[in-house]
């Protein structure tokens, strides 16, 4: 049965928009994790998600052996910890994060940074009222892609190890986490012409993004980019709307 591993069922909560539910994806087709996806409706949630999630209300929840789990980076963590090779629910020998304690900490470092520094002000633009406003938290996102640069930098040691975060490991956690993001670079690109990993300026994320979309995980789970920018637009609509009340 879909969702079941041994008498385990995997639930997902989700939105098909939100990069961090497109992040858990990822790593639940990464790891071979078989799961029931459950589409909310954000503006009207399910009780289950209510009940799943009150401190937060948000998407995405990992229900496991009806467990939840919530908060994005939390989950692929739980992940990686549940559906380890030697472990009953093994699915693969797959594993996001590395070995080595550093290793690990470097990752969850960059991690941090993608959330933080990124996601956090895009978040704020995705939620802005007027253009300027959302110029300028757009503004914030772009400023902190040259520090990601270096992370990638860091990372494949200087692009001796691949293109991708996980070095020579292939994709770790980091390109799992920025991957969600990653159907928003193209979108803004085609909304408003913002290149957020530009080849001149960031050529590593450039070429990490174009190298991503190109493996079979992000063939099978990123939504499509004209549907992202439908999205984005309508968003932006909405928001404008809203401030002209
Ligand atoms: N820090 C959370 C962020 C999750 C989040 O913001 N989810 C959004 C969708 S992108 C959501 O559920 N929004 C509904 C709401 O805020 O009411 C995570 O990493 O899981």
């Amino acid at each position: 049965m879909a969702g079941e591993r041994g008498g385990e069922e995997v639930t997902l909560l989700g939105h098909w928009g939100s990069p961090y539910v497109i992040r858990v994806r990822l790593a639940l087709y990464l790891n071979g994790v078989p799961y029931t996806y459950v589409e909310e409706d954000l503006r009207n949630k399910s009780d289950l998600l209510l009940r799943s999630n009150p401190v937060h209300q948000t998407v995405p929840v990992l229900i496991h052996s009806g467990r939840p789990v919530c908060e994005s980076q939390v989950i692929l963590q739980y992940i990686d910890e549940v559906f380890v090779a030697g472990s009953g629910s093994a699915s693969s020998d797959f594993s996001l994060l590395p070995t080595d304690p550093h290793e690990r900490a470097v990752a969850r470092f960059w991690a941090a940074y993608v959330d933080d520094e990124i996601g956090a002000p895009w978040d704020k633009a995705f939620r802005s009222g007027t253009e300027e406003e959302r110029a300028e938290w757009m503004g914030k996102v772009a400023a902190a892609v040259p520090g990601l640069e270096l992370g990638l930098r860091e990372c494949t040691d200087g692009g001796r190890n691949g293109c991708f975060f996980g070095g020579a490991g292939g994709v770790g956690y980091v390109d799992v986490v920025l991957g969600g993001v990653a159907p928003y670079v193209h979108a803004m690109e085609k909304v408003s012409g913002l290149r957020l990993f530009d080849a001149d300026k960031t050529p590593m994320l450039a070429a990490w993004l174009e190298r991503f979309g190109e493996l079979e995980v992000a063939r099978a789970v990123l939504p499509d980019v004209d549907r992202v920018v439908g999205y984005v637009r309508m968003i932006h609509e909405k928001n404008a709307a809203k401030g002209a009340e």
